[in-house]
């Protein structure tokens, strides 16, 4: 029997265009699906454990990212905390950040209300699809379910936070408390991403010290109107997880993304010397990674690493991205501090423009946009 044909869908489902997949694989699952359909299985080199085909193979062991304290970024410490930050940024292009500040009641909040919205009647929760890159709200499947051949084993709610209050009456209005809860946890995150921003410019040389940029500095000004996206992933349990992933390799486009993990289950690997390594949660913490734009302004010093996600047998899985740069209609460019004679510009000068038409014609495969950006010397 064929993987497409191991379970049973309704005559009306079953047409031409894969019609079932795009309402998304938690749909799929409730349909009690046993086995993965062929709509979602990789060919054997992009599979999560090819050995070493493909040159990077699955680590054994979990790695543990650097870890920054927030607390002793903003304290006494910070001489040593942006030294271990810099270093991070340039060796993993992750950290796991402690102490942050964000309330447990917040953040407990965010991750309830989130799994609630997948667990709403399909019928609720398809009220929310769209096309719409810029839609203040977009339910959807996949990572780009419009062009993906093979179709990622994750379902996501992406609510666009910039401008708040123009975004908010668009939210979904179910489950009741989602709202407030994105509200308070957006809010939250864009602070606490204001903080790292000025301590990644300090760590930079961009900036010189702390007290020298605060938000009403025009340094600052573009990085608090810039966009901002919460994005809650959820990856149901899969009953063939060898098959295929909850998300491909990638890079995040805009310039730091605040990711929650799940406490109890695992899927985020990380591509770091050559292999793919598992990243253990610590709890009540945030994942932070470089992106794409952080990448460019840095002229190459900082990396946007690639990263992918693994799906469980037995258990679903939900992470929520907390994703920030500067806004849609501004350029992004080396610092020109950061470009001399020694040290020459790297990059184009790149706009959101220029990446959404690259996502719309190209399948977004690994990190192929930063590469369309580098220049060659
Ligand atoms: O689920 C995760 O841990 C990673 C999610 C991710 O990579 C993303 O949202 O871009």
């Amino acid at each position: 029997m064929s993987p497409s044909m191991s379970f049973a869908l309704h005559p009306d489902e079953e047409r031409g265009d894969h019609h079932q997949y795009h309402r998304g694989v938690k749909y799929l699952c409730e349909k009690g699906i046993t086995k993965v359909p062929a709509k979602y299985i990789l060919p054997v080199i992009e599979r999560p454990n090819t050995g070493e085909l493909n040159g990077n193979f699955s680590n054994d062991h979990d790695l543990r990212l650097p870890v920054i304290d927030f607390a002793e970024l903003q304290g006494s410490n910070r001489v040593q905390a942006l030294q271990s930050l810099s270093r991070a940024c340039e060796e993993y292009g992750f950290f796991q950040l402690i102490n942050h500040g964000i309330s447990r009641e917040t953040i407990t909040s965010m991750v309830e209300e989130g799994r609630k919205f997948f667990e709403l009647p399909f019928e609720k929760r398809s009220k929310y699809m769209s096309k719409d890159m810029f839609s203040p709200v977009r339910y959807g499947t996949s990572f780009n379910q419009n062009k993906d051949r093979v179709f990622c084993w994750r379902d996501f709610l992406k609510l666009n936070c910039h401008p708040l209050s123009e975004m908010l009456p668009f939210w979904p209005s179910s489950p009741s408390e989602l709202r407030e809860a994105a509200v308070n946890y957006s809010k939250e995150t864009k602070y606490l991403y204001m903080m790292l921003v000025k301590a990644i410019l300090e760590s930079l040389g961009v900036v010189e010290n702390n007290r020298s940029c605060n938000e009403k500095d025009s340094c600052l000004k573009e990085f608090e109107d810039g966009s901002q996206i919460i994005v809650v992933n959820c990856y149901p349990s899969c009953p063939e997880p060898d098959l295929t992933l909850g998300m491909l390799p990638h890079s995040d486009y805009g310039f730091l993304t605040l990711l929650l993990q799940d406490e109890l289950v695992k899927g985020l690997q990380i591509h770091h010397r050559g292999k793919w390594v598992t990243v253990e949660p610590i709890p009540n913490s945030f994942v932070v990674n470089v992106g794409d734009h952080l990448e460019i302004f840095s002229n190459g010093r900082y990396k946007s690493v690639l990263h992918r996600v693994l799906v469980n047998p037995a258990k679903s899985r939900i992470s929520i991205a907390s994703l920030h740069s500067l806004p849609f209609s501004s350029t992004i460019r080396p610092s020109p501090k950061l470009v001399n004679e020694d040290n020459p510009k790297r990059y184009k000068d790149t706009d959101f423009a220029s990446f959404m038409e690259y996502i719309t014609t190209c399948e977004h495969k690994s990190k192929n946009f930063l590469e369309s950006r580098k220049l060659t010397t």
